[in-house]
């Protein structure tokens, strides 16, 4: 039976993930400090749907499928010794690296948690490369990077999948090709931390043959997966407060108590978005087509559909009859953006992904609607603001603002 060690297994992304490896046949090891509990902790807030810990989770699964997913609380930005000893004993077949501070918005919330997002993504993600190339394992990597390294300006040119030609020209005009990984432009401390990764890939890949596969993916949506959905213990987070909860999640919680949607700005973003199903399903896949040792990093954009911000907040209303409202963007962003996207690698692997019109209904009903009494009102304002010169948010009322594109 083949390892593979989830980082970050007990997160939003790395649970379903963890159980889907299980369940096609892995030996899975789940490796995560519990900072994400933690922080929710601090921030007062909590995952819309009843998540058990930890060791519920795993007891859970070996009592609904008979299969045992091991755990350990390694913190892999800092515990270095033990990261070390447990890939040792275990040679994985592939590390799945999820376990990296993940919002935007607290990584910008003030000097604490800037530092904090740097050290522990940077960290964790040295320490996984390090170790692996340390014990000389043939272990691949494959990390969840993000659509936002590209940056969220675009003006209609598709983005490729992380590598792009370029020709320079020389002091005598001559010309000469190039291929570079796709220019970063971070929009966060958090997204910055994910350009900085991409560097350390390329690194590792080139100087030690260490085979990587990085996932650039857009935002997340939906909850649960067929194996999340086997038995409540097992049930996936969802996060909706101001700093965690992800544009959808949080327009389905508001709607599901009646609170005006919390469109920034004029809501003219346009960003990438994937199903949580497919996510699990893509990671699979870049298990099963991994680089070969010595090739350059793969870089696979994962994500199925894009859509601006105001269309689905839009669409939210249209569904529920609750208003929306735009306020002040916290963010420091383009106000208005097209984004095209290449995904081909994985479509031309087989991936068939569910698209938000298919899976929005089930979202409302099955999630939003059904834990509502455990909705905390206090979570909801985004209370991170990215430079000072923004004001926190104030709703205006939708005839003070001006819409450049509106239908
Ligand atoms: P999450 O916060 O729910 O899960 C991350 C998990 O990693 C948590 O369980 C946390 O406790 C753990 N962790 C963090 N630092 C760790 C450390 N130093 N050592 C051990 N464990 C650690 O986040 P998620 O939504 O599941 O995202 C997972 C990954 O996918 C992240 O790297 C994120 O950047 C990426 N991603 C997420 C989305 C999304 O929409 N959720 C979109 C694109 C990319
Ligand atoms: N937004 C609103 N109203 C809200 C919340 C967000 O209008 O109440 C807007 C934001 O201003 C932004 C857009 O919605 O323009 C997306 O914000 P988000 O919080 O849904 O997503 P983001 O901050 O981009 O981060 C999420 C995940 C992160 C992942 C990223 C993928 O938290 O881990 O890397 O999506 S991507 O966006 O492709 O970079």
């Amino acid at each position: 039976m083949e390892n593979i060690v989830v980082v970050g297994g007990d997160g939003f992304c790395g649970w379903p993930t963890s159980l889907h490896l299980s369940r096609i046949g892995f030996d899975v090891t789940i490796v995560d400090n519990l900072s994400r509990r933690r922080i929710d902790r601090e921030l007062g807030a909590r995952s819309l749907t009843p998540i058990a810990p930890i060791a519920q989770r795993l007891a859970a699964w070996k009592e609904v499928t008979g299969r045992e997913i091991g755990f350990e609380n390694i913190d892999a930005a800092q515990d270095y010794a033990a990261l070390v000893e447990l890939l040792q004993d275990l040679q994985p077949k592939a590390i799945v690296h999820f376990g990296e501070q993940r919002a935007a918005p607290y990584s910008m919330r003030g000097e604490t948690e800037k530092r904090y997002t740097v050290d522990n993504n940077i960290n964790a993600t040295h320490n996984i490369l390090t170790a692996v190339a340390a014990l000389s394992l043939d272990t691949h990597v494959v990390h969840l990077g993000t659509m936002g390294v590209y940056g969220y300006g675009g003006d209609g040119l598709e983005i490729p999948e992380g590598y792009q030609q370029v020709k320079v020209t020389g002091d005598d005009g001559q010309e000469f090709e190039r291929e570079i990984l796709y220019p970063t432009n971070p929009g966060s401390v958090y997204h910055m931390t994910k350009s900085m990764d991409q560097l350390m890939f390329q690194f590792f890949a080139k100087n030690d043959g260490v085979r990587i596969t990085d996932l650039h993916q857009g935002i997340v949506w939906g909850t649960q997966t067929s194996e999340t959905k086997l038995d409540e213990r097992l049930i996936n987070r969802f996060d909706y407060d101001g700093d965690y909860g992800t544009v959808l999640n949080r327009f389905l919680m508001q709607a599901a108590v009646g609170h005006p949607l919390t469109v920034h700005g004029t809501g003219g973003q346009t960003c990438a978005f994937i199903h949580i199903r497919d996510t699990v399903r893509c990671i699979a896949l870049a298990i099963a087509n991994p680089p070969a040792r010595g090739e350059r990093v793969v870089i696979r954009n994962q994500m199925a559909e894009t859509h601006r911000v105001r269309d689905l907040a839009a669409l939210v209303s249209s569904m529920t009859g609750v208003d929306m409202a735009f306020v002040d963007n916290p963010r420091n962003e383009a106000a208005e953006n097209d984004l095209r996207v290449s995904n081909q690698s994985f479509r031309a692997l087989g991936l068939k992904p569910t698209l938000l019109a298919e899976g929005l209904l089930e979202e409302t009903v099955d999630i939003a609607e059904k834990y509502v009494d455990r909705y905390r009102p206090s979570t909801i304002p985004a209370a991170s603001i990215w430079t000072k010169a923004n004001k926190p948010g104030i709703v205006k009322g939708v005839d003070e603002v001006s819409f450049p594109e509106a239908a």
